[in-house]
Formats: C-alpha cells, structure tokens, sequence
C-alpha cells in the first residue's frame, strides 16, 4: 500500500496501490502515518511523496466517493500543506484528480517530462472535492483552472511549468534525487492556500455565456464554474466550505451517477467474459484494409496516427488516388485546426500504401475488409484473402448488419475471422463492436479487443445477430418512427423528442446525415415504405439537400412539403386516421421499444452484459453520458415503468413486438437486468 524510503535527512513516501495509486481510505490512513511519523524525526528536514509504477495517483477511489471516512482526503492534504518542513511531490506519471490535487498541497512540484496532470472529476459529474478548486486558481491563474476543472482535459508537464503549475521538470532517472535535492535546499516552505489570487465576476459571467451551449443541461461544468469564483470572492478556508458544499450535491446527484457507471461499464467492456487475462495475444505489426472508401479511409487514419503501417487496396487507379487524396485531405484539416503538426501528419502519410494489387496484403498481421455492404460481394473477398493472407493473420470484416459467421464459412480458418464494426466518421467515432463469431479464436478476440484499446477506440464484444447491438436496437425506434410520421406526427415533433431528451440529434436527423441510400435497394419502383418513397425522389440525405427534410447551404433542417405529401399518401392509402401524437407516446415507441430490444439482446446472449449495451449507445450513437445508456435509465426510471408504458402502447407497436421475457421478469421481480 505505500513505501517509506530513508535517505538520510529526507524520507521519500512512495504511494502503491496498484493499478493507478487511487487514495483509498486504507491508502490515506497509511500516508497519514508516515508523514506525521517522517515529520516527528528531529533529523528529517524534509519529505518527498512520488508514486509507484507509471502513474504519480490517479485521484481518490472512485468507489469510495460518497463515503467520508477519515482520514478524509481534504483533511490530509491540509495536513500536508500545514506541514513544519518542506514536502516535495515527485511527479513521475499521471497525476489526475485527488491525485494532483495532493501533489498542489505540497510545498513543491517536480514532474517528468512525459508526466500528464488533470482535474477530470468534471467527466464524472463532481467537481475537485480536496482543495482543487482553490489551490489551482492559486497557482495557476482563473483562465487555466477553469479550463483544466470545467472540462476536465489534463495537461502535459511541460504546460504545467508554464502555468506555475509545477516548478520543474526532471528526467524520470533523476526525479526521486531531484526531489530529495530540492527537500535539503533549504527552500523556504511556500503553501498554496497563501498565494494571492485575483479575478473579476464578470470573468466568470464571460466564461459562461461564452459556452452556454456547451454547459447545457450539465450541472458539475456549472458548479465548478461557481467554486473557482468561490476562490476569488471568499477567504482560502470559506472557498474550501463551499467547494465541498457543491460536491456533496453533485455527488449525490443522477448525473454523477450515470457518469460514474459509464466509467466502470467502459473498462468491464474490455473484459471478456471466460476469457483469462494471460490469453496470448497475436501481434499486430502492419495493417490492411480492404476498401479505400469513406468508412476505409476512416479506418485507415487510426492505425497511421499510432504509428501502425498500413495497405489500402482499391480497385482501380482512380480509386487508389481517391482514397490518398482523401486520407492526405483529411490529416491537412487536421493540420489547419492544430490538431497534429506538420511532422506527425509526414510520419502517419510515411506509413501508408494504397495499391490495387491484392497481393499486398500478404505480410499484414490484420486485414480489415470494408467494402460494400453486400453478403456476396464481402464472401468473394474473404475467399481471396484467404488465399492470400498469413496463416497468423486476423481476418476481420466491417459489416453492420451482415452474418460474420458466413463470412467466416467461406475461409479455411473461420477462427481468424470476427467483424470489427466501426461507427463514420470512423477517424473520429470512439466505439468499435467486435463481433465474436461462432468459432473465433479467443485469442483473436482478445487480440482485436487490445488494438482496438491502441488505436484510441471504446471497444465492446457483441454475437452475431442482424446489427449486432447497436443497429439492432435502432430497429424498432425506427420502424415506430416512420409509423408514428404515418400516424400523424412530424419528424420535427419525433426529432425534437430526442433532442430534448439530450440526444444530439433525432432519427429522421441521423438518417439524412447518414444517407437514406445506405442499405437502400436502389430500384426506384420499389417502394415498400415511406423511405424507399423518398429515396425514389432523388432525396438522399444532406448530401442532396433533400431527404425527410431540406436543407439550405446551413445544412439546417427545414420541414418538407414533399416528405407530408408522400406521408399523407401512404396515410390515404393505409386508410389510418391523423390523430395528434403526445410526445409521452413518442418516448415509449422510441425509447422504450430499444429497451425492449436490448433486453433480448442480453437474454440471447449478444451482449455479455447490460453496461455494454450502454457504451454501445453513448459510444456509437450519442445517447447523452449524463443518462448512462439505454439500459441503465430503463434501471433509473424502473423497468416496471417501461413494461407498463409498452403494455399500454401494445397495440400501438405492430404485429411483430413482443416484449422480452427477462424484462418482463426483471420488473416484476424488481431485480436489475445484470447478471447478480
Ligand atoms: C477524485 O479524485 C475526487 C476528489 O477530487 C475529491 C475526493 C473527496 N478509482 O482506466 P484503466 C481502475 S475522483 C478507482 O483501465 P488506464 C479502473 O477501474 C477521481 N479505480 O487504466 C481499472 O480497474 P479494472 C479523479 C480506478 O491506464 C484500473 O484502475 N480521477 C481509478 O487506461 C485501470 O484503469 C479520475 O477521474 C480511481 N480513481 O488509465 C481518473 N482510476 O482493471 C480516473 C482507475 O478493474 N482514471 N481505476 O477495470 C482514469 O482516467 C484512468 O483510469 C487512468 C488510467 C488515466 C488513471
């Protein structure tokens, strides 16, 4: 739990507590000791605190966040601070949270140069509850502690010099030297809680109305806007009271905890259920695509930003040139907005061959195919790749919808062969699903699970069903929202619904974004519904200007006369009467008939749990994080209140709805729909 060090006249204190050196109430009560026993030696004139491992202290135990048991992280930092002789914090690795907040009640700050330091309590719905609130704008200024706490970004060492953030920086080899150096200095002792610290209200007032839109609905931005102005209007210890008065609120509060159940539900996403830990993983040194269109290219541009080589193969010359052009386009905007430098952008471009010829792909260690989504088409590809690829190769297919397992049956080793479905913009899109065939390797899934984590993503393991999770689940919101139009709703009132709820945008929004195209059987004398209609018409989504809505050179969304005449004919024709829809009906349709259908989703096994059906839903579709996910408010507002509202709409959902046996069985035994 924690290591004490002697170097003469200075005890280095080193925090272990594996993974992170989260400050649990046992990690607390260990430091407590040991700094009041270093200082009670008359021969030491000083103490250093550093972490074990590559991180300095990942904050306070997230687990532990409503409990108060002592001692209470604020009252030990305080305890530091108040210190008779200088405490030193080492900072070798990240120091986030209550983490840095510990490191801002030393005396002084020595960090590596790889070292990160943040404030992401906001991410979780609270704010810094130990002090940060108070010492950071102290130390570092009202503009930098309201970027580092409001959003919750951490920030490099070297910006942490800049910013009077930490006093030096010092290789890793030298830091605990350093450290022990600077204790014997004879420094005087400067606490943070002393620094003067100045700002006007009105730059509070700026910073808000500045980002309004971002601080919509959101209640911890806002409360941690409030402490730092706390910092400027009251005396060190009054901010202290107020700060901790606002984290009691918030952490109490929904939207802490659907934030903190999205944490845990991220990494329990990683682990596979019967899968060990020490599974040996396959390595991936070099990359293929098969496809070099937009969801290619954007697949493409992960594993060249991490530095992984990589083969697009198009079929023909103007479609080899399209697809550099696109992924060179793509890095130049990247460039422009500051995002990469013009070195990393020449490094990542280094790294990419685009060709024709399928032989290519020999050498690499995964091939992706993202071609057209067409079950023939991608069964004729897998058969030459598996002429083609290394017998180690991992064969993954980027299907939404299609059945992995007959893709894999067509290659003589459907063990290498899983889907990894990524969401477009796919540079930009954090969730991937892996998609477990019937005979994967387990060592293929958990190979593709660690470079999906490599390449920035949010992965999480679904079976083979028609969408897998999240397309699957969109199913039945969408059947009922083109019924709903029928009805006599209007796509502003169905989107508005959604928008409200915290969606970013609503079903007839993400189908024009999207394309109408997009699995459309392209024969314009078809229509089964009222999609194909307006496919028919040449309306196609954004791209267009006209799908379920116009849109102007804004790309803003306007009501269609086309789209009402083409729903007031299939109404005429359906002979169903208009009638005014109550928003109420809209969220049980949508909302609750997802529930539903995530509920079987988890019975049938496609989803290993419940929390990753939620990652599949803030990840991949913008479900707001402040809810939790799908099955996570179905939990808060009661899975019997979803039973009761289908139930209630029973007639209402089609011939074909039933609701699932475990939700059903769930509410009544007003049990949850984890696996207890
Ligand atoms: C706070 O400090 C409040 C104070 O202001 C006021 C208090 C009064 N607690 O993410 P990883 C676990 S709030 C408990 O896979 P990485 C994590 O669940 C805190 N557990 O590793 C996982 O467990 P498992 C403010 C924690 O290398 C394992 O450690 N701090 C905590 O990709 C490995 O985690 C934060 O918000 C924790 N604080 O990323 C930082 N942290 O193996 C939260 C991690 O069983 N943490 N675990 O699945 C992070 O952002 C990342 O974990 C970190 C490492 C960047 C540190």
């Amino acid at each position: 739990m924690l290591g004490v060090v002697h170097h003469d006249d200075v005890v280095e204190i080193v925090l272990a507590n594996p993974p992170v050196n989260a400050l649990s109430v046992q990690l607390r009560s260990a430091l407590a000791k040991a700094l009041s026993d270093a200082l009670s030696f008359p021969h030491v004139r000083g103490v250093v605190i550093r972490g074990q491992g590559s991180f300095f202290c990942g904050g306070a135990d997230i687990n532990e966040l409503e409990q108060h048991n002592d001692p209470w992280l604020p009252d030990l930092i305080d305890r530091i601070e108040a210190a008779g002789k200088p405490v030193i914090a080492a900072i070798q690795g990240d120091a986030l949270g209550g983490g840095l907040e510990l490191a801002m009640g030393c005396h002084y700050r020595l960090a590596t140069p790889s070292a990160k330091l943040g404030l992401p309590e906001v991410k979780l719905g609270i704010l810094p509850g130990a002090g940060g609130t108070q010492r950071l704008p102290r130390l570092a200024g009202a503009e930098t502690a309201l970027d580092m706490i409001v959003w919750g970004e951490p920030i490099s060492a070297l910006r942490a010099l800049e910013r009077g953030i930490v006093d030096r920086i010092v290789d890793q080899d030298r830091i605990v030297a350093e450290a022990v150096a600077y204790a014997r200095s004879g420094q005087g002792i400067r606490r943070t809680r002393e620094l003067p610290f100045v700002a006007s209200d009105e730059a509070f007032d700026l910073f808000k109305s500045k980002n309004t839109r971002r601080l919509r609905g959101l209640h911890a931005p806002a409360a941690c806007v409030e402490a730092v102005r706390a910092a400027a209007q009251l005396s060190f210890d009054e901010g202290l009271r107020r700060e901790h008065e606002l984290f009691i609120g918030l952490v109490k509060g929904e939207q802490s905890l659907a934030l903190r159940h999205l944490f845990f539900a991220e990494r329990s996403a990683r682990k596979i259920e019967g899968l060990g830990k020490d599974i040996a993983r396959r390595t991936i040194r070099k990359v293929g695509v098969i496809g070099g269109g937009t969801m290619g290219t954007g697949i493409s541009i992960n594993f060249l930003s991490r530095g992984i080589p990589l083969t697009i193969i198009e079929m023909d010359p103007d479609g080899v040139a399209r697809a550099r052009n696109f992924i060179t386009a793509s890095y130049n905007t990247a460039i422009a907005k500051g995002n990469l430098s013009e070195d990393q952008v020449e490094k990542a471009l280094s790294l990419l061959e685009v060709t024709h010829d399928f032989s290519a792909l020999s050498g690499c260690d995964l091939v992706i195919e993202a071609v057209y989504e067409d079950i023939e088409l991608k069964k004729d590809v897998f058969r030459r790749l598996d002429r083609i690829a290394d017998s180690s190769a991992i064969l993954a297919t980027n299907t939404s919808f299609l059945d992995v397992n007959k893709i894999a049956a067509v290659t003589s080793r459907p063990n290498d062969v899983l889907g990894l479905h990524f969401f477009s913009p796919a540079n930009i899109m954090k969730l991937v699903e892996v998609v477990r065939g019937t005979e994967t390797g387990p060592d293929v899934l958990a190979t593709a699970i660690e470079v999906s984590r490599k390449i920035g993503k949010v992965p999480v393991v679904a079976g083979v069903c028609d969408g897998f999770i999240g397309n699957r689940m969109l199913t039945p919101r969408q059947a009922n929202a083109e019924a709903m139009l029928v009805e006599g709703a209007t796509p502003e009132q169905i989107d508005r619904v959604h928008i409200d709820f915290g969606m970013p945008m609503g079903p007839f929004q993400m189908l024009d974004l999207a394309g109408l195209d997009v699995g459309w059987h392209r024969n314009p004398a078809r229509i089964d519904n009222i999609k194909d209609a307006i496919c028919s018409r040449g309306r196609l989504g954004q791209k267009t200007k006209a799908g379920f809505y116009d849109y102007g050179d804004d790309r803003k969304p306007r009501p269609s006369e086309v789209v009402e005449q083409i729903v007031g004919e299939f109404r005429e024709r359906a002979g169903i009467p208009l009638r005014r829809i109550a928003d109420e009906e809209i969220v049980v349709r949508t909302l609750y008939t997802m529930v539903n259908e995530g509920a079987k989703i988890l019975e049938e096994g496609i989803a290993q749990r419940a929390s990753d059906i939620n990652v599949v839903w803030v990840y991949g579709y913008g479900w707001p994080r402040h809810k939790g996910g799908p099955m996570y408010w179905a939990e808060r507002i009661g899975l019997q209140t979803i039973v009761d509202g289908l139930t209630r709409y029973r007639d209402r959902l089609g011939s074909t709805f039933t609701l699932s046996p475990l939700l059903k069985k769930r509410a009544a035994e007003g049990r949850s729909l984890n696996n207890e």
